[in-house]
């Protein structure tokens, strides 16, 4: 199964979409500007495994709950990186999200960041995360109808900048979105593109102009990066650690575990985008899925109001947001149909046979498609309705264990889950607490895609909620 290998013969069991074309291969029917929906469609029509050939390169899609199951065995499986992931090795380099897993770094940067993702750390982003929700309230109070998703990326890279670097990024200052998130956007973008519209479709030369431009994006964010520590190392830090100076330390302390400058750019370049375009996408489908559900959302409005009390303007305390316990079905609800890092690579260890009947030799990779995984069988007749219930604990219980993966799996899974966690739950119940969430009566949901998944053009209007 390896996915360099021209015309290789594919076990003949696993499908392929119709109307493969000689050389070009599966081409049809599919969208360089929506692939993960395209490869949600494909599940849908071929099932749990399926094969994709973009001219000579193969790739198996895997989405059913016995064989994510099996993947699921750190002993014979590990992170495998996908070619768009790999691609992204221009942006993160050997940085904690795209580095191969035998690139010493890996450990290294782990070992010293993992102290950053602690309950203790959590805690002590508690009053940050606060101030940057409060910063949205004020903008939210001028106005009446808000674009969600843009204004949700606001408040994550505000959060990511603050807690990971102490660096605010002022973006409730600006009317446009700092122009730190236009260049990943467009580097997610060009990735994306790069990996889909397979070459023989877009020669090589016409890459080059795309190419200029995407390497003008990455020495953008290089420079905001370097601005960062340039700051750190001129200014200091004072206040409790945060990531940058977790790493900074190791490197004068002359710790086992330091890394080289080089290194430091490549972590805090991944942790600026990592730490906030997927919190911004799960919070933009919640806010979708709750201005579709009046129901879910008066039940959500009712448990933030009895946990927090009304809204005085009271900030809530760190163990208050963990206590919104059906807001946070909401959030696991909503990525459970909208993953927002939607595909993670899994390869064998050793030559092995998943489920009995494909066989994969040592290094062979399959891409894992969480968005079909989370609508598998396993889940029930209606998967494609959207239930917060389903995060009840006696269902959870219930179901398989490994059914449900937005987080990835294993040691190589996210390390900012609690983190997106608390912020998105805090976030959820600081708007909840104060408004009235209505869609646009005409708004269907288009999802846009750049690696990640976000709503495309979703607005709320806002009223101030009336108490009694
Ligand atoms: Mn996150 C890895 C999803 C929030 C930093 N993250 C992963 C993976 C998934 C993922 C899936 C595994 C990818 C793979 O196997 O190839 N992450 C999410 C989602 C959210 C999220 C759905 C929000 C919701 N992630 C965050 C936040 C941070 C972060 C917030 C940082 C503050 N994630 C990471 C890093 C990794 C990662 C770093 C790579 C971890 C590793 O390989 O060691």
């Amino acid at each position: 199964m390896s996915t360099e290998v021209l015309e290789q013969e594919s076990p003949a069991s696993i499908p392929h979409p119709p109307g493969r074309i000689p050389i070009l291969g599966d081409v049809r029917n599919s969208s360089p500007r929506r692939p993960i929906q395209d490869v949600m469609r494909f599940g849908k029509q071929l099932g749990p495994i399926f094969e994709r050939k973009i001219f000579g390169r193969r790739i198996v899609f895997v989405s059913g709950a016995d064989m994510v199951a099996e993947l699921s065995d750190e002993a014979r499986f590990a992170k495998y990186l996908s070619p768009a992931v790999a691609r992204l090795r221009q942006i993160g380099g050997d940085g904690l999200f795209t580095a191969y897993n035998d690139e010493p770094n890996w450990r290294k940067a782990h070992n010293l960041l993992r102290p950053a993702f602690t309950q203790a750390a959590m805690r002590s982003y508690h009053q940050i995360m606060v101030d940057v929700a409060r910063e949205l309230v004020a903008d939210w109070d001028t106005r009446t109808t808000v674009d969600v998703s843009a204004d949700m990326t606001k408040l994550t890279l505000e959060t990511i900048g603050r807690t990971g670097f102490s660096h605010p990024f002022d973006s409730f200052r600006r009317e446009r979105l700092h122009p730190f998130v236009e260049a990943m956007v467009g580097a997610l973008r060009h990735a994306q593109l790069r990996t889909f519209l397979s070459p023989p479709l877009v020669g090589e030369l016409l890459w080059r102009r795309a190419d200029k431009r995407n390497l003008d994006r990455i020495a953008f964010m290089n420079g905001v990066v370097d601005e960062v520590i340039r700051e750190r190392r001129e200014v200091g830090h004072t206040g409790p650690d945060d990531l940058l100076e977790l790493m900074m330390r190791a490197a004068r302390d002359d710790d086992p575990d330091r890394i080289d400058d080089v290194n430091i750019r490549h972590q805090v370049l991944t942790f600026l985008v990592a730490g906030h375009e997927t919190t911004s996408g799960a919070l933009s489908f919640a806010f979708y899925y709750l201005s579709q559900h009046p129901e879910i959302l008066a039940k959500a409005q009712a448990e933030v109001d009895e946990v927090w009390g009304p809204d005085t303007g009271a900030d809530p305390s760190f163990e208050q947001i963990a206590k919104l316990r059906h807001v946070r079905r909401v959030l696991d609800e909503a990525l459970r149909m909208w993953p927002t890092a939607p595909i993670y690579g899994r390869e064998a260890r050793e030559d092995t046979t998943l489920v009995g009947r494909y066989p994969m030799r040592a290094g062979d990779g399959v891409l894992v498609s969480i968005p079909s995984l989370h609508r598998d069988p396993a889940w029930g007749p209606d998967a494609d309705v959207f239930d917060p219930d389903r995060f009840l604990p006696a269902r959870v219980k219930a179901r398989p264990a490994h059914i449900y993966k937005p987080f990835g799996t294993g040691e190589r899974a996210c390390i900012g889950r609690q983190f997106a966690l608390h912020e998105a739950v805090l976030v959820l119940g600081t708007i909840l607490r104060r408004y009235d969430l209505e869609p646009d009566a005409d708004y269907q949901l288009r999802v846009q895609e750049r690696l990640t998944v976000m709503p495309d053009g979703f607005r709320l209007n806002l009223r101030r909620r009336r108490r009694s």
